[in-house]
């Protein structure tokens, strides 16, 4: 099928011809039953029935449904990523039936002339990788390389950028500090270990698809956070500031410099540091704060987005890899994409080379150990029959991409900060609801 006519109107704000629209999965959240890998075994020794993944969203069997729906709603990109438990589920056994069914997921998706991101490793590990240390072993560097090299060989041809490694950072956090995810020996050396070993994972994958392919872009997908100060005069705020941005935002990258042919930009979180009665500051709980905020508790900040592209822009592509909101208010998605979108085109506009923009997420998915109530999808996913439902944001979506732009008619949701007094008042008015109800103990 052609892709659909570009609209024309005056008064829409554009984006470059051939910009990329489209949405981001990942295998392990989409797929389900994911047997080999290491977070299934976690699942069941630690999550309860209700947090653990299961059949997911059973994509793995409804793929090319999956991927109608991307056609319908006028895409012409996907960002998708392989299963490595899958594929070698034991050292260098590799299941061919299950390479054979990855081609023919991305052979469907050319068949539909959807330009295909690729993600190579996206959190999960096969569980023989996880038991001699994970990433904290410098062999596993020379195994990912050997199964990048296995699969690629066979579908490289309909792959047309390679993600070699998902968000660095956000796996040490989660695992080492949070600890709330597989895999963690909540050692300091081993998060530098896994820090280190992720980035050379990340050059040699780079150097051997750059060689072997050198008309397909490589990149990772790395989460990048705008950084404020609660008080602007704060010294002790504007210290953990400057030093943040650069642990979260610049490290890996510097870490991996001259392996990028383009940014990788994933953008959730806008964070704000607040002197303490400690030593080093607090971030604010934006809820507490009574900041506009999404079903996990993140902040509603698209300002923030133009801030980091800014920031990052150095004369190499950026692809905005994820950037989306968990709701169950799809009102509140329209305005997220508007508002976002809004900020991508003021980066553009300013400069920046943003060629893509990857909402997340496509369809609703298993969202980690906080499990399936988070929202993220432009279609819904009804778990007890794994119908699928087209969510009207995703219409405000393919509107956009149709105009390869934002229309005037939807610029008008940009009231954003309209919005974020009602829902600040909201709150207030339910706070002051309980605080009368609340039997006084003084
Ligand atoms: C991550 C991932 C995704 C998440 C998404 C929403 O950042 O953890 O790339 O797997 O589901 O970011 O949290």
């Amino acid at each position: 099928m052609a892709p659909p006519k570009e609209k024309h109107d005056h008064k829409t704000l554009k984006f470059p011809p051939s910009f990329l629209w489209g949405a981001a999965t990942s295998a392990y959240q989409v797929e389900g039953n994911n047997v080999n890998a290491d977070w299934w075994d976690w699942e069941q020794k630690n999550q309860p029935p209700s947090l653990r993944s299961g059949i997911a969203c059973d994509q793995y069997n409804k793929y090319e449904q999956d991927f109608a729906l991307i056609k319908q709603l006028n895409h012409n990109a996907h960002r998708l990523s392989i299963e490595w438990s899958r594929i070698e589920p034991r050292e260098g056994e590799f299941n061919n039936s299950e390479i054979e069914h990855y081609l023919k997921v991305l052979k469907s998706l050319k068949e539909l002339k959807i330009k295909v991101m690729l993600t190579l490793w996206h959190f999960t590990l096969p569980k023989w990788v996880s038991n001699i240390g994970g990433w904290e072993n410098r062999k596993t560097i020379n195994f990912f390389e050997r199964f990048v090299k296995r699969v690629t060989r066979e579908i490289a041809p309909y792959v047309d950028f390679w993600i070699t490694i998902n968000e660095p950072g956000v796996y040490i956090y989660q695992t080492y500090i949070r600890k709330e995810w597989p895999g963690s020996k909540g050692s300091s050396l081993g998060q530098i270990k896994t820090a280190l070993n992720l980035a050379s994972a990340h050059k040699k994958v780079y150097r051997y698809l750059h060689q072997t392919y050198p008309d397909k872009p490589i990149g990772m997908a790395q989460n990048v956070q705008s950084f404020q100060t609660y008080h602007k005069h704060s010294l002790v705020e504007q210290i953990s500031v400057v030093f943040a941005d650069f642990v979260a935002n610049h490290l890996f990258y510097f870490l991996t410099r001259g392996t990028h042919d383009f940014l990788g930009i994933n953008y959730y979180f806008h964070v704000r540091f607040q002197n303490s009665q400690r030593i080093l500051p607090e971030i604010e709980d934006a809820s507490q704060g009574y900041r506009d905020i999404s079903d996990l508790g993140w902040e509603i900040y698209p300002e923030g987005l133009f801030d980091v592209l800014t920031d990052l822009s150095d004369g190499i592509p950026i692809y905005i890899t994820e950037c989306g909101i968990a709701s169950t208010n799809d009102d509140r998605r329209n305005r997220f994409l508007i508002t976002y979108l809004h900020e991508v085109y003021r980066a553009i506009k300013s400069g920046v080379d943003v060629r893509g923009f990857f909402y997340w997420s496509l369809v609703d998915n298993f969202e980690w150990s906080k499990g399936f109530q988070p929202r993220f999808g432009l279609v819904e996913v009804d778990y007890a029959t794994l119908e699928r439902r087209i969510r009207p944001s995703a219409l405000v979506y393919t509107d956009i991409i149709a105009h390869n732009g934002i229309p005037h008619s939807l610029l008008r949701f940009i009231g954003h900060t309209v919005q974020a007094a009602e829902v600040l008042e909201k709150r207030l008015k339910e706070e002051l609801r309980k605080k009368r109800h609340r039997p006084n103990h003084k």
